[in-house]
């Protein structure tokens, strides 16, 4: 078995419980962490006992704030192969959560961006709260959105996933349940109670059709109704300005207008890697049309595209690194992202391809 530190692993009654134990970096997810939460997946696959799966992280701020990019970036720069393994593993645990058979219930009581919305959204259950803050903010660090966010963003209503995808807006309780992305609101104060009742679930083992609708139950008991979405109030503009061919014709769109909503999402675009914004736009366009595999495999291919390019490191050098904020992307504007290069990040990536097992 694997283990880590940094993610622990409880059996309570009939649910496996899984905590990520990471505060400090805010659950961001290493390798190890990955690794040892695909094993434990494995084992509860099979485990009769186990029922349904919970996912949750330690501490007041955060779910999971997304993949221990700072550590790919070392890797990136030291010539590791963790560049090619960190995302391999990523991926398939994305998919093995995307296809699991027992409900899988992700408790998001905080923070949830990147890496944090793959262990989290593929799940038959997301539960938001008060503090639920979930975000997609790759194309901020010179990088796409990842973790099947091909898949689940362009299965949003058009055109909510690309708002999202290129400017990383950010969501709040409300906003998660109007775009489905959670399936419940549940103040955070009764999670205690909300796990300790799921625990406590008294079932037919050899019928475990009857256990979705018993978990079920106990969510829909303790949920409550958020307050009004402000995504839902801005689909007038997101419709308008994002619902265009191209992500020239989107700044285009933001800048004619000159309302303050436009002149604020223009600002967000132009400080947001060019190459990640047109990028993510044929990512999504093209994930349209692809099942859940074939977008992970999408993905892995414009990853090891992006540790081969420059805007990656760049963007994490800013953000996570020196922390000044003030990327210079190369190309630096969005008219200099040539078809190649866009290209370069779609094409097949021979004995290297992600494979799933
Ligand atoms: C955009 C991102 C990420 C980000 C910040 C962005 C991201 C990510 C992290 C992150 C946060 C805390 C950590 C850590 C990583 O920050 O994907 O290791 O401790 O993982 O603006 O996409």
């Amino acid at each position: 078995m694997a283990e880590d530190p940094n993610i622990l692993f409880e059996q309570q009654g009939r649910i496996g419980m899984v905590t990520l134990d990471r505060p400090k970096a805010l659950n961001a997810l290493t390798l190890g962490m990955i690794e040892a939460l695909h094993a434990k997946l494995e084992e509860w696959r099979e485990d009769s006992v186990v029922q349904a799966v919970v996912i949750r992280g330690t501490g007041p701020k955060a779910f999971c704030a997304g993949g221990d990019v700072r550590a790919v970036y070392d890797a990136g720069r030291e010539g590791s192969d963790l560049t090619q393994r960190f995302f391999h593993q990523e991926y398939s645990l994305n998919r093995t959560i995307k296809h699991y058979p027992k409900p899988f219930v992700a408790l998001l009581d905080g923070i949830t961006m990147g890496g944090g919305m793959g262990v989290s959204i593929h799940g038959r259950y997301r539960i938001a709260t008060e503090k639920t803050l979930m975000a997609m903010p790759e194309t901020a660090i010179g990088f796409f959105p990842d973790v099947g966010g091909s898949y689940f963003l362009s299965r949003l209503q058009e055109p909510v996933g690309l708002y999202l995808a290129l400017t990383g807006a950010r969501l709040d309780a409300a906003d998660a349940l109007h775009t489905e992305l959670a399936t419940h609101y549940i103040p955070s104060d009764r999670l205690e109670e909300v796990v300790h009742q799921l625990s406590a679930l008294d079932i037919v083992e050899d019928e475990p059709w009857t256990w979705d609708a018993q978990v079920a139950e106990v969510l829909v008991r303790h949920s409550d109704v958020p307050g009004d979405s402000t995504l839902a109030g801005d689909h007038r503009e997101i419709e308008r300005h994002f619902g265009q061919e191209s992500v020239g014709a989107v700044m285009d769109s933001l800048r004619e207008d000159n309302s303050d909503w436009a002149n604020e999402h223009f600002d967000t675009l132009q400080k947001r890697s060019p190459t990640s914004l047109i990028i993510s736009f044929e990512e999504l366009r093209r994930a349209a049309n692809l099942d859940f595999d074939s977008c992970m495999r999408m993905e892995y291919r414009m990853s090891q595209a992006c540790m081969a390019g420059h805007d990656f490191y760049e963007g994490i050098r800013a953000v996570l690194v020196d922390k000044d904020h003030a990327p210079k992307w190369v190309p630096a504007d969005l008219t200099e992202v040539t078809q190649e290069m866009v290209q370069a990040h779609f094409r097949p990536l021979g004995e290297d391809e992600l494979a799933f097992d």
